[in-house]
């Protein structure tokens, strides 16, 4: 299997109540290595350009206005098979959904605050590793 490389964020509802080191620990036990971490808070424009794709969902605005409400971890995560590893691991979008053990299951608090972001394909994953990271940034 290819070693990959996957852009996460915990999102201002994790950093809000201090889990981001629990977060990580899932992620790390299910093999994924943080290559890459930083914390910051966005600004809209930063979170709108992110989300463009969604720009036309109804829960867009609702989405940025949450993105910014707090700071937020931003991370690169490399290991065999990352993309759809931390797919598994972050669970369904909606918690109510999400099954046992993953991150979204313990943690999140509804669809919304759902505690972590993850790339949806390898393509993504490098558009939005190369929006918040430099090169130099990444060690892996
Ligand atoms: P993500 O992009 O954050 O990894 O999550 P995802 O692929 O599972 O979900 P996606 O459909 O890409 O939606 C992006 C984020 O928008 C919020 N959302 N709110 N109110 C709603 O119905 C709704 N649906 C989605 C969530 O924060 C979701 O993670
Ligand atoms: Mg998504």
């Amino acid at each position: 299997m290819a070693i990959e490389r996957t852009f996460s964020i915990l999102k201002p509802d994790a950093t809000r109540r201090n889990l981001t080191g629990k977060i990580n620990a899932v992620f790390e036990e299910a093999g994924l290595r943080i290559v890459a971490q930083k914390r910051i808070h966005m600004t809209r424009a930063q979170a709108e350009a992110f989300y463009g794709v969604h720009k036309e969902r109804g829960f867009f605005n609702d989405l940025v206005t949450f993105m910014i409400s707090g700071p937020v971890v931003v991370q690169v995560l490399e290991g065999e098979n990352a993309v759809a590893k931390h797919r598994d691991v972050m669970g369904a979008t909606n918690p109510a959904n999400a099954a046992e053990g993953t991150v979204r299951k313990l943690f999140a608090e509804s669809i919304e605050a759902n505690s972590v972001h993850g790339s949806d394909s390898l393509e993504n994953a490098a558009i939005e590793i190369a929006y918040f990271f430099a090169g130099t940034e990444i060690v892996g």
